[in-house]
């Protein structure tokens, strides 16, 4: 398998714990977002993923892109260990947590965004951050107030094995630290960030340990 990968795309960096979860071994092709005004805009890597987006995973002559979408694939190709919970309950409390931050969070601050809020909107560097900080708080505060009153949350998101959830969170968490953003009214998302971080298969993937880290 080849994945198209930026070492500070929190969407590659979720896709990356998967694969490490699952013991999958994969060939790290680098889209760098931001040199020569971003590779993912080149039209070769367009080919690749007319979304401009990364991650894409190719596994053989299949080529996919959405970072949950390529998620579950794994999970149900390699069931071991599972991501997602067995009752469609259980399964249902771990997407929306996904969901949450793949939908509601992290599409806001994408930098494609970010540019067009500065360069076409003319916005300006601060209000910029604002925006920003404005869209994590928003998010994280709604995850925290979720997670620290459900009784279904353990060690991690769900329970007490690291799920789908755990792998959206722990890099919306990294994006956060990236822009300064205080976390201490967060404590049960540190706690469950932590637990993550102490796993080999999520500290591997964290952005420093990437080969095109700079
Ligand atoms: N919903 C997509 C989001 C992918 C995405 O937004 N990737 C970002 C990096 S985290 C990207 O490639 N941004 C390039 C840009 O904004 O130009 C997924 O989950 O895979």
């Amino acid at each position: 398998m080849k994945l198209y990968s930026f070492f500070r795309s929190s969407a590659a960096y979720r896709v990356r714990i998967a694969l490490n979860l699952k013991g999958l071994a994969y060939e790290y092709a680098s889209v760098h977002l931001s040199r020569g005004g971003g590779e993912q805009l080149r039209p070769e890597y367009r080919k690749v993923n007319p979304q401009a987006l990364v991650p894409v995973l190719q596994d053989g002559p299949r080529s996919l892109n959405q970072s949950l979408a390529i998620i579950e694939y794994l999970d149900e190709l390699h069931p071991e260990p599972p991501l997602l919970p067995s009752t469609p309950a259980a399964r249902a409390r771990v997407r929306a947590i996904a969901l949450a931050i793949c939908c509601d969070m992290h599409p806001l601050n994408n930098l494609r965004v970010l540019r067009y809020l500065v360069h076409t909107l003319n916005i300006g560097e601060e209000a910029k951050d604002a925006w920003y900080r404005h869209w994590i708080d928003t998010g994280l505060a709604a995850l925290e107030g979720q997670l620290a009153s459900d009784a279904s949350t353990g060690t991690f998101c769900h329970g007490d094995v690291p799920t789908m959830a755990d792998v959206c969170l722990v890099p919306q968490l990294a994006n956060a630290r990236r822009a300064d953003i205080p976390l201490d009214s967060y404590p049960t998302l540190l706690r469950i960030d932590a637990s993550c971080r102490a796993l080999d298969a999520f500290a591997r993937a964290a952005p420093e340990r990437q080969p095109d880290a700079d």
